[in-house]
């Protein structure tokens, strides 16, 4: 996170890891297109010409907080495919909060998991625990065969303490969701750290549900959780 006092800007770094052809550039296709003209920047993605991500891609998306504070939100994708560890370290540096982005099909599990530990070892190359990571969990592709059962996705929903989401990021489903929980996530942390109510009168609250807004999301951020899957053992909204 950057603050710079004199212009009130604040610039939050956002980032989406996984395994190769998970579904997270397709995240971010999918929340550019969600997103207001007014708070969206250029879509910026390289890719191979097979589709796959070379470097980075990178969203930008800045809003501005009824107490005059602009937030700029950086949204980058990690390149998933093995070969490109020095790249995902790269683009972790800094990061205040993570998006996981899974894939659902069981023949993928081990490949989700490897890139998990991968992500764990990039953070802690930067001194940064995964377990004081604002994170949260996408099992996308839920409209393929074969994926893993919602009541699985769930248990381990329980047995972790981040919110984890279905979706289906061709469709835009699940999406929003994922990254205004990912953004609750990093807000309570970055509150906890800065007080930024404190220095700025900055409302989190108020302001994710301005972002919500231009988002198209309906609802409010307690809804956000709601549709989280095992959402009962979450923590509360404020903890
Ligand atoms: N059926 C289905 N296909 C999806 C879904 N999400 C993404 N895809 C497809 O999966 C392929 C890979 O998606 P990407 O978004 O490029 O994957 P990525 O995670 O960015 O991959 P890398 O950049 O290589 O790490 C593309 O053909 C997408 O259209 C989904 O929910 N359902
Ligand atoms: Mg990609």
């Amino acid at each position: 996170m950057q603050l710079d006092f004199a212009t009130k800007e604040m610039t939050i770094k956002l980032v989406y890891y996984g395994p190769a052809l998970s579904g997270k550039t397709t995240n971010l296709q999918a929340l550019h297109a969600a997103a207001s003209g007014d708070s969206k920047g250029r879509l910026m993605t390289l890719d191979t010409r097979d589709d796959r991500t070379l470097f980075f891609d990178l969203l930008p998306l800045s809003f501005e907080d009824a107490s005059g504070l602009k937030v700029r939100l950086k949204v980058f994708t990690v390149p998933g495919q093995v070969i490109h560890s020095s790249t995902r370290r790269l683009v972790v540096q800094g990061a205040d909060g993570v998006a996981f982005i899974a894939d659902s099909r069981v023949a993928e599990t081990e490949t989700n998991a490897e890139s998990f530990v991968d992500l764990r070892d990039n953070l802690e190359a930067h001194g940064m625990l995964l377990g004081e990571m604002p994170l949260v969990i996408q099992f996308n592709k839920r409209d393929l065969p074969a994926v893993r059962p919602k009541d699985e996705v769930a248990e381990m929903a329980q047995a972790g303490r981040e919110p984890v989401y279905l979706a289906i990021a061709t469709q835009g489903d699940g999406v929003v969701e994922t990254f205004l929980a990912l953004l609750y996530q990093t807000w309570k942390r970055l509150e906890k750290e800065h007080t930024l109510s404190e220095k700025f009168g900055f409302d989190g609250r108020a302001f994710i549900a301005n972002v919500a807004e231009k988002l198209g999301f309906q609802g409010s951020i307690e809804d956000v959780l709601a549709h989280a899957v095992g959402a009962t053992s979450l923590g509360e909204v404020g903890e």
